[in-house]
């Protein structure tokens, strides 16, 4: 089975698996697990900021950073189609008790003079904006790759309103590889960051949370709260440690055969392709198909190849590490089968 459906579904090498095997490892929560430590400092050097925290899921780290910056009644600027807002089970009202102010952006953008309009006024019937989020890649744009211009424009608004700024760059990496630059020229318009270790980089478990010292305490206080200190966690730091010094790169394989995907696509009657992908994510749509999302997953499935439904009349599908060139062509020979 030719597996399309996200690149959380990647299997951790044959070296993660050694280093898995062999970590030297502690309890956590003492601070005492040095393979955690040692990923930690890495991942606080590559992003620029003072300290990091090895954290179970991008959603924990994400809400982590609410958690950390808000304050319940407060309100915080999202984009209308970021994973937050989306896909999180409204994870910030229910953890944090704030409320998000939607911003509908362009490939994942949001205008900044829209989000300069949305901070709220000192005004005894307003919430408090405490946090912008932005998310790099932008999944559900396509992992679109938000531009270092606009990140720059949102900040400088940010800055000058006193607000921080947090990405949800659970595919940063693959901006960061698609747009040939390095991780710190996106995190410097930032105040937290945070990445995932589990997606194109493989590891099986796991994500970086980065910011000030003082922020990431308090995110480490809220991680255990919430039942996240993990003890002997180092082995799947281990293999974190391998997919920031050995899996980045590589991601611009991922990309390539997004592109080779997304290029036939163009030419099968039948589907529309919705993004031209910047990464590793391609959307179609299918509804001159005729066929219903759950009929053409099913038929594709027959042909062996997962994807997942992503809106009324779209599917996605998504490169990484375990898609070879050879499982393409054969996913471009299944679209054009279930299509007829
Ligand atoms: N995205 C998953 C699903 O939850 C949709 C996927 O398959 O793409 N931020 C972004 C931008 C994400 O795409 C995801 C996962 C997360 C955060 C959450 O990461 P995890 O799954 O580790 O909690």
């Amino acid at each position: 089975m030719i597996d399309l459906r996200s690149d959380t579904l990647t299997q951790p090498t044959k070296e993660m698996r050694d280093a898995i095997y062999t970590a030297t490892v502690g309890d956590d929560v003492y601070g005492e697990d040095p393979t955690i430590n040692k990923l930690e400092k890495l991942a606080a050097e590559i992003t620029g900021k003072e300290a990091a925290l090895f954290v179970t899921s991008g959603t924990q780290g994400n809400q982590l950073a609410v958690l950390a910056q808000c304050s319940p009644g407060d309100e915080i600027i999202v984009e209308s189609e970021s994973h937050i807002f989306f896909y999180e089970g409204a994870a910030i009202s229910a953890l944090a008790g704030v409320q998000p102010r939607v911003i509908t952006g362009v490939r994942g953008e949001m205008d900044p003079a829209l989000v300069k309009q949305a901070i709220r006024s000192d005004d005894i019937h307003f919430p408090d904006t405490s946090l912008i989020c932005l998310e790099n890649t932008h999944n559900r744009s396509g992992g679109s790759v938000v531009s270092l211009d606009n990140m720059k424009s949102i900040y400088d608004v940010a800055r000058d309103a006193g607000i921080p700024v947090h990405i949800d760059g659970a595919r940063l990496f693959n901006s960061v590889v698609a747009t040939n630059k390095n991780v710190k020229d996106f995190t410097q318009y930032c105040d937290s960051v945070q990445f995932c270790l589990s997606k194109g980089l493989g590891s099986p478990v796991g994500s970086i949370l980065a910011g000030e010292r003082r922020f990431i305490d308090k995110a480490r206080k809220w991680r255990k709260r919430l039942g996240g200190g993990m003890r002997q966690a180092g082995f799947l730091a281990a293999s974190g440690i391998i997919s920031l010094t050995k899996m980045v790169d590589r991601l611009a394989e991922d990309h390539d055969k997004a592109r080779k995907l997304a290029g036939a696509i163009e030419d099968i009657n039948g589907l529309v392709l919705v993004n031209r992908p910047d990464t590793n994510i391609v959307i179609v749509n299918i509804e001159k198909t005729k066929q219903r999302n759950e009929e053409f997953l099913e038929r594709l499935k027959q042909e062996g190849v997962l994807a997942v439904s992503f809106g009324e009349g779209q599917i996605r599908l998504t490169t990484h590490y375990d898609v070879s060139d050879a499982d393409i062509d054969h996913a471009i020979s299944a679209l054009k089968a279930v299509v007829g």
